[in-house]
């Protein structure tokens, strides 16, 4: 009796030991943050060598601001889906207990988008001086989870992480995407992942291109035909469709929740046909045109000498402006081809009048620089430098575009179904391999405001045409907008990149599987 009683002492004192042993050994189980495959690289990681897992039961908890608190629940849906653990969102004032994540607002100098995680064996924080910062942060975080962390449904296994911390900045603080709503129009749904994507790496403009000669995208009260007739048809002669303004508002807000600005293009004086055809007195000869589905550039162009046409600007400037809490009006400006040179200056310069007097700042495609800008205008380089000089000795900060490295649009090679060609092919080292600060001989670093990634959509009919030409580029033109050049290598992208693949498979994007890439699939 009492040997029996001994052994099953020894036994629950082996077993303990067991325990203990197996739990620590839990904690120690060492792994490297500095080989994580973050996109856009960080400005600094700094690995300590252990890792932290991630179970149920852990809360998100945040310091004192409904901002934050916002923050802390779009981070709980995303670690919900797919880890099941049902995380919650707590206000707490001290330190919290191990096994949770923090996020936290601090004046650390590390400006609108900075934020520094810290992840040790004990739990994990989010620290950044403004509410960007910790969208910003909770992208890197979701990077150096299990790739599993981004699927749809329940996954089971593990969610440890290196341990380490990670400093990090943008380099240029304008890093968009632009997405043409008019060629073919594309639901708020697709939108709003399009948003979600570009968030993911940590993009924070999206300028939708909202009106075009094949179509009329959003709801002006005041000028109703300019949706119902002209936001009926599309490229090939589909059914079209625009936003209401209230799904518009709707696409801000998901924006802004994401801390990505939503630009509005009214594309003027040319690019106009889909208003001509909705109201003739926007014609010179009176004549409303007819609505078209092809794809040529520079046929239409508003009347420059009617007093309607500035009626007609100013009412959509002004009901654009009040849904558009973003600082900017975009003017389009581009391939107006038969506008005179001497109707167009003037028509700009109006146009630009208008924009400011509701307190909002222009941006043009690169001809507005043959305008007279104003100090705060903005142009958006595509094509010609000759233009984009031209703003710049007036002044005026640049967005880098330029066609043969930016355009979303342009096939991968000659191979390629979707999309153009005529500025070039862009594989996807070219699209990365470029410095927006040495370009153009002439335009600078202080020029440049950042880049953006126009995807237009002539060739593009779903959301999977859309992520078949965005993905991979844009995750390295991601890269080219935060990380300084000086840090920027194709070789060593490349293999980070690779490493993506899994992450693409969990969100379901549809990429472009490029040669260039190692791809690393491991489900
Ligand atoms: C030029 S880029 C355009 C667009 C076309 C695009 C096709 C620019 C400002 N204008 O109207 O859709 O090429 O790549």
């Amino acid at each position: 009796m009492n040997l029996i009683k001994k052994r099953n002492n020894v036994f629950g004192v082996l077993l303990f030991i067991l325990f203990i042993g197996l739990t620590s050994c839990k904690k120690n189980i060492p792994m490297d943050l500095s080989k994580e495959s973050i996109i856009p690289k960080p400005v600094s990681v700094t690995a300590s060598n252990s890792s932290f897992e991630l179970e149920k039961g852990a809360k998100i908890y945040v310091s004192d601001s409904a901002e934050v608190f916002r923050i802390g629940e779009y981070f709980a849906k995303i670690l919900n889906t797919s880890t099941g653990f049902g995380i919650s969102v707590e206000q707490i004032n001290e330190e919290p207990e191990e096994g949770n994540i923090y996020l936290s607002i601090s004046d650390k100098g590390l400006g609108e988008e900075g934020y520094e995680l810290n992840v040790t064996e004990d739990h994990i924080s989010l620290n950044a001086d403004k509410p960007a910062g910790l969208i910003r942060a909770i992208q890197t975080l979701r990077q150096i989870l299990p790739a599993k962390i981004e699927s749809s449904d329940v996954q089971s296994g593990s969610w440890r992480i290196a341990t380490g911390t990670i400093k990090d900045y943008p380099d240029y603080s304008y890093r968009g995407a632009m997405l043409d709503v008019c060629r073919h129009f594309f639901s708020v749904d697709d939108v709003k992942r399009y948003i979600d994507l570009l968030a993911y790496y940590k993009m924070n403009v999206l300028h939708l291109h909202l009106s075009d000669d094949q179509g009329w995208r959003i709801e002006i009260k005041s000028w109703p035909n300019l949706t119902t007739h002209g936001g009926s048809t599309q490229v090939g002669g589909g059914e079209g469709g625009f936003y209401t303004q209230e799904q518009y508002k709707e696409i801000v807000e998901y924006a802004q929740e994401r801390y990505i600005t939503i630009i509005p293009e009214i594309d003027m004086p040319g690019h106009t046909n889909a208003a001509l055809a909705s109201y003739p007195e926007l014609n010179c000869n009176d004549k409303a045109t007819e609505l078209y589905t092809g794809t040529e550039v520079g046929f239409s162009t508003l009347c420059i000498k009617k007093d309607i046409t500035y009626k007609f600007v100013d009412d959509v400037v002004s009901e654009l402006a009040a849904i558009t809490p973003g600082p900017y009006i975009h003017i389009g400006g581009d391939e107006s081809h038969v506008t005179a040179m001497e109707d167009y200056i003037p028509f700009i310069n109006k146009v630009q009048d208008i924009v400011q007097s509701y307190n909002k700042i222009m941006i043009g495609w690169d001809e507005v620089a043959h305008a007279k800008l104003k100090a705060n205008s903005i142009v958006q380089f595509w094509a010609k430098k000759e233009n984009a000089l031209k703003g710049v000795n007036q002044g005026a900060k640049v967005i880098m575009s330029p066609a043969v490295k930016a355009y979303l649009d342009m096939q991968y090679d000659s191979t390629t179904v979707l999309g153009l060609h005529w500025a070039a092919y862009i594989e996807v080292d070219s699209a990365y391999i470029w410095d927006p600060a040495t370009f153009t001989e002439g335009i600078t670093k202080e020029n440049i405001l950042g880049i953006e990634a126009p995807l237009w959509s002539e060739t593009i009919v779903k959301m999977d045409d859309i992520e078949y030409m965005t993905f991979p580029r844009l995750p390295g033109l991601a890269e080219v907008g935060w990380t300084v050049s000086s840090e920027r290598n194709w070789d060593e992208y490349k293999i980070r990149l690779g490493k993506h693949a899994e992450r693409f498979d969990a969100l379901g994007i549809n990429y472009y599987k490029s040669k260039l890439v190692p791809w690393v699939n491991k489900q």
